[in-house]
């Protein structure tokens, strides 16, 4: 008797282990294309596109190696449960078998059809993470503070990634931020942007047809510059090419931000890693690779390892621990609507507006962007975490929630009240105007706090310390901030709250 083996839209490998547990002989795979997973966030064209011409390519790959194969293309089935209950229609299974989902929400879709239908459920570990849910719980066991410098540090001693010897890290550091935190200052050319892959590429061009088709919810953003690939032969090449062209510089500018160049030294790989067509491994070996051989300096290399290595498997790891309830959180009770301007980028807020074009224009903006700007501003300006959870969730071409939420909901807003982040991530204009070019053409001001042409971010940070005291003075990271709050006069401390709820108030014609 078969079983059934479920490939989802973010699971495109040909390591998946429920794939490799499966018997050509025996068993049938089935992927879907699915009106509600296109629909359940605001996603971007970009996104949906991207993911469903991966799988009819990976689809394609897995009948040319002889696999039997039910493909559902888009308009047939609605949801997971649809998509089930057809199966069952069509044949008998023994079992169904499926490596972990990227989202709490899949996995108790599945359990539940497979209780309705009364057939045994297998889960497998996906195997392009180095680590497990499962290990990560072990490691959190016990621990007061869940940091990711800690677990990173056991994987790089796991894996003997980067290390002299087993205890000793290569440069005889485990950590080089201090050297990656410099603006761009033009001594490096900017690499050129990535080359359209759209216009002439007629299975997305097929896809995008029948996304207009069927998909009726409007999505995001704008398709006519595609600068991903949807194959995993050609994320190899993407791969290759960062670590040759753009590891060297990748630490040094990791935290710089340009007006005109959304992508700087980064690698954009996150859509290839998260859907299946790369692994973490790889990426790894191959960065460690061009340390070895002099390709790029060690800062560089162990800035791209620890994001890979570091926070990727960490945010794994912390999404699986918390649990299906973590999304609800809001530390700081922020209740404020999302301004219209997270989607339509009409702000005169220079680095916000450039952002956001970015986004609509790509899916794509680099970590600072979004941890820094729209992230740090979300913050300030005291928005519902859930409904920037939404937000980040769909506009993004890498967003899964596995790897959005504890980013969002725990990096950036500090809606968990720092399980995640040791210190709420916020700046004023000061910071975005010493990391960036964006002030100089913006018409607000990054010197002023109060006049009519200040720079928002200075008052909000001050209205956010001002307000928020209570709740940040038993972190002794916020103590430099919150005293010099406690310094300003009162005059002063009143001005900074009262513009601060101004701005709040006026928030969608800054
Ligand atoms: P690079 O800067 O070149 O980094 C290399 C790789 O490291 C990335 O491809 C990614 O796989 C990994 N990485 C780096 N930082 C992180 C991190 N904090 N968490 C997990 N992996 C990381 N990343 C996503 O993949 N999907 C998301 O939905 C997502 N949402 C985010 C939301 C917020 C508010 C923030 C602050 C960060 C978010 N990130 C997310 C992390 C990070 O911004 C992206 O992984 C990165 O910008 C992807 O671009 P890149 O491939 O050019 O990355
Ligand atoms: C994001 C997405 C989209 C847009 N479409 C599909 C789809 O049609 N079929 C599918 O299997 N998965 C899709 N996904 C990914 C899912 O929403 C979800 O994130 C993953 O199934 C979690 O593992
Ligand atoms: Fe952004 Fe303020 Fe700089 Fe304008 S002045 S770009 S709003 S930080």
């Amino acid at each position: 008797m078969a079983k059934l083996i479920f490939i989802l839209g973010d699971q495109l490998s040909l390591n998946n282990a429920a794939l490799k547990s499966a018997s050509k002989q025996e068993d049938v795979i089935c992927m879907a294309e699915l009106i509600d997973e296109c629909s359940y966030a605001p996603h971007h064209i970009q996104k949906v596109a991207f993911i469903l011409t991966a799988m009819r390519q990976y689809a394609e790959t897995l009948e040319q190696k002889g696999w039997t194969l039910h493909y559902h293309r888009l308009g047939k089935l609605n949801s997971f449960n649809a998509l089930v209950h057809h199966e069952l229609s069509q044949g008998t299974y023994t079992e169904f078998s499926i490596q972990y989902p990227g989202e709490h929400r899949v996995k108790a879709l599945f359990e539940e059809a497979a209780n309705e239908a009364d057939t045994p459920l297998t889960w497998f570990d996906n195997p392009l993470f180095f680590s497990t849910p499962s290990q990560f719980r072990e490691w959190a066991q016990g621990r007061k503070q869940l940091r990711m410098e800690y677990y990173y540090r056991e994987l790089r001693k796991k894996h003997s990634i980067l290390m002299q010897s087993h205890h000793q890290p290569f440069g005889g550091k485990w950590n080089y931020d201090q050297d990656n935190r410099k603006a761009y200052d033009q001594a490096i050319k900017l690499p050129i942007l990535p080359k359209n892959n759209g216009s002439d590429h007629p299975a997305l061009k097929a896809v995008i047809k029948d996304i207009n088709k069927h998909v009726k919810q409007p999505l995001f953003g704008r398709i006519d510059y595609f600068p991903w690939v949807t194959q995993r032969s050609d994320a190899l090449k993407k791969l290759n090419h960062f670590i040759k062209h753009r590891l060297p510089y990748f630490g040094t500018y990791q935290d710089a931000m340009l007006h005109n160049h959304a992508f700087l030294f980064h690698s954009l790989i996150s859509p290839y890693l998260n859907t299946g067509l790369l692994s973490a491994h790889e990426c790894c070996e191959k960065a460690e690779q061009a340390y070895l051989s002099k390709q790029a300096p060690l800062n560089a290399v162990e800035g791209f390892i620890r994001q890979v290595l570091g926070w990727r498997e960490y945010i794994y790891g912390y999404y699986w621990f918390q649990g299906p309830a973590y999304h609800q959180q809001n530390f700081f009770e922020h209740n404020h609507p999302l301004p219209s301007f997270y989607w339509t980028a009409e702000t005169n807020m220079l680095c916000i507006r450039s952002t956001i074009e970015g986004i609509q224009k790509y899916a794509y903006a680099h970590h600072i962007l979004r941890l820094m700007i729209t992230g740090n501003f979300a913050l300030l300006a005291k928005i519902n975490p859930q409904d920037v959870c939404n937000w980040y969730l769909g506009v993004f071409i890498d967003a899964f929630e596995w790897v959005e939420l504890p980013n969002t909901l725990g990096m950036a807003l500090y809606g968990d009240g720092g399980a995640l982040a040791s210190k709420p991530y916020i700046a004023s204009g000061n910071y975005i105007n010493k990391m960036s070019d964006f002030c100089k053409a913006c018409i607000y001001s990054p010197k002023e706090s109060i006049t009519d042409i200040a720079c928002p971010f200075n008052a909000l940070y001050w209205g956010f310390i001002g307000t928020h005291q209570s709740k940040l003075k038993c972190n002794p990271r916020m103590s430099m901030p919150i005293r010099t709050w406690g310094n300003f006069n009162k005059h002063k401390q009143q001005a900074l709250l009262s513009k601060s709820s101004q701005l709040i108030e006026s928030i969608e014609v800054l």
